[in-house]
């Protein structure tokens, strides 16, 4: 009935192999698929162990590497669409489940909670997880603001965790994301806001479901390894500008569990490394370009040249970069890039201090009043 794939980059195989394991067993699950970027040391390990797992649970076990479908980085976007195409040409199965492959606590859960989801009749299923207060970064600063300020009235901006890669979907909404051009372009790590924009502006039926163990992966030390995913993830949203988005769609979220205290006590990124970039790579047209922005934000990153600031960087002043940015930002352009980087860190630091310093639970009270605020500042004013 299901298909499930795991699109993968030089992931651990061991970890990679185990979810695919966990996928074979389950009942609902009919065929797996791995897509890899390359043939890498994983896809090589992963080609070796298939036909084996083929026999045992006697279910097929697939894995390709990706085709060359969009316009965008060839990355992550190719992989998933790869995945979406096999489904539609090359299988009749009624449901697809995409997650990731670094996941060390995937579990048969992840899989029958989708398909119940799906079973009441949701054409799409998200799962989403507890995270830290200061993980999810791009999601808070980039998607979620980004949909509060230019579809204030959809479901966009209620998306937990509009970024995340665990999903289930049917093959009515595999059809409508993949007659998607502007899906199919997003070759790159933009492809989780297409899909999550995309769910939304074809009308399907969300629901969100909680999965309390958490998504335990490979986590990134200072900031800088989030660059490129930053660079992407803004740019997909700022592609969309002027696109209409549905209101009032079918949108259900899952009430989330108690946070275990580990998760609260976790520390998303290097506080100290990521000081540093506000002071790095400096160059005169970067300057240039904070002339288009307001004067205590130009001032405030100019003096980081020197030594870190970053309160300026609160709420409101977000807001004003932000729309400075959809404006204006152009990700081909590298001092652009750099500046976009900067003003994100600014943003991440200003928040780390004055939110997420007091505490998870005010933090993630916080987090979802910031994008409540967002949408009422898009829909009234202010
Ligand atoms: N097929 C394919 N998969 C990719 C590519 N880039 C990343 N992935 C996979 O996408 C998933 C999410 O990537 P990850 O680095 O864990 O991102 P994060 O969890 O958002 O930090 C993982 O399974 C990666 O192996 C790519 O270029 N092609
Ligand atoms: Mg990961």
């Amino acid at each position: 009935m299901s298909l499930v794939v795991f699109p993968f980059k030089e992931e651990d195989p061991e970890v990679l192999l185990a979810s695919v394991k966990v996928a074979l067993a389950h009942p609902r699950v009919k065929e797996v698929l791995c897509v890899g970027a390359s043939e890498d040391h994983c896809f090589r390990a992963v080609s070796a162990a298939a036909p084996e797992l083929t026999r045992t649970y006697g279910k097929p076990v697939g894995i390709i590497v990706q085709e060359r479908i969009g316009e965008m980085r060839p990355g992550k976007g190719d992989g998933m669409n790869t995945g979406l195409k096999y489904f539609l040409e090359e299988t009749d199965h009624r449901r697809l489940h995409f997650y990731d492959a670094d996941i060390v606590s995937f579990s048969e859960e992840w899989i029958t909670k989708a398909e119940e989801a799906a079973d009441e009749g949701y054409q799409v299923v998200r799962h989403y997880f507890p995270r830290s207060s200061t993980d999810a970064m791009i999601t808070w600063m980039i998607t979620r603001t980004g949909f509060a300020l230019l579809w204030p009235r959809s479901a966009l901006p209620w998306i937990e965790q509009p970024l995340g890669g665990e999903l289930l979907l049917t093959r009515e909404a595999a059809e409508k994301l993949f007659a998607d051009p502007r899906v199919r372009r997003q070759s790159d790590w933009g492809i989780d806001t297409l899909y999550t924009f995309a769910m939304v502006a074809h009308g399907l039926s969300i629901a969100e479901i909680y999965i309390d163990a958490g998504k335990l992966h490979k986590l990134y030390g200072a900031l800088t390894d989030l660059k490129t995913m930053l660079i992407e993830c803004f740019s997909a949203v700022q592609g969309l500008k002027g696109e209409a988005v549905p209101e009032g769609t079918m949108h259900h979220i899952e009430y989330p569990g108690p946070v275990r205290q580990e998760m609260k006590e976790r520390i998303g990124y290097d506080f100290e490394r990521t000081l540093w970039l506000l002071r790095e790579n400096w160059t005169d047209r970067q300057v240039e370009l904070l002339a288009l922005f307001p004067r205590e934000v130009r001032e405030g990153l100019l003096t980081s040249r020197q030594y870190p600031r970053f309160s300026f960087m609160d709420e409101d002043a977000w807001a004003e970069v932000y729309r400075v940015l959809l404006a204006h930002f152009d990700a081909r352009d590298a001092d652009w890039a750099e500046l976009l980087f900067k003003l994100w860190i600014a943003r991440v630091l200003q928040y780390t201090t004055a939110v997420a310093l007091r505490g998870y639970d005010y933090a993630m009270y916080h987090l979802h009043r910031m994008v409540a605020r967002y949408v009422h500042r898009a829909l009234v004013g202010a």
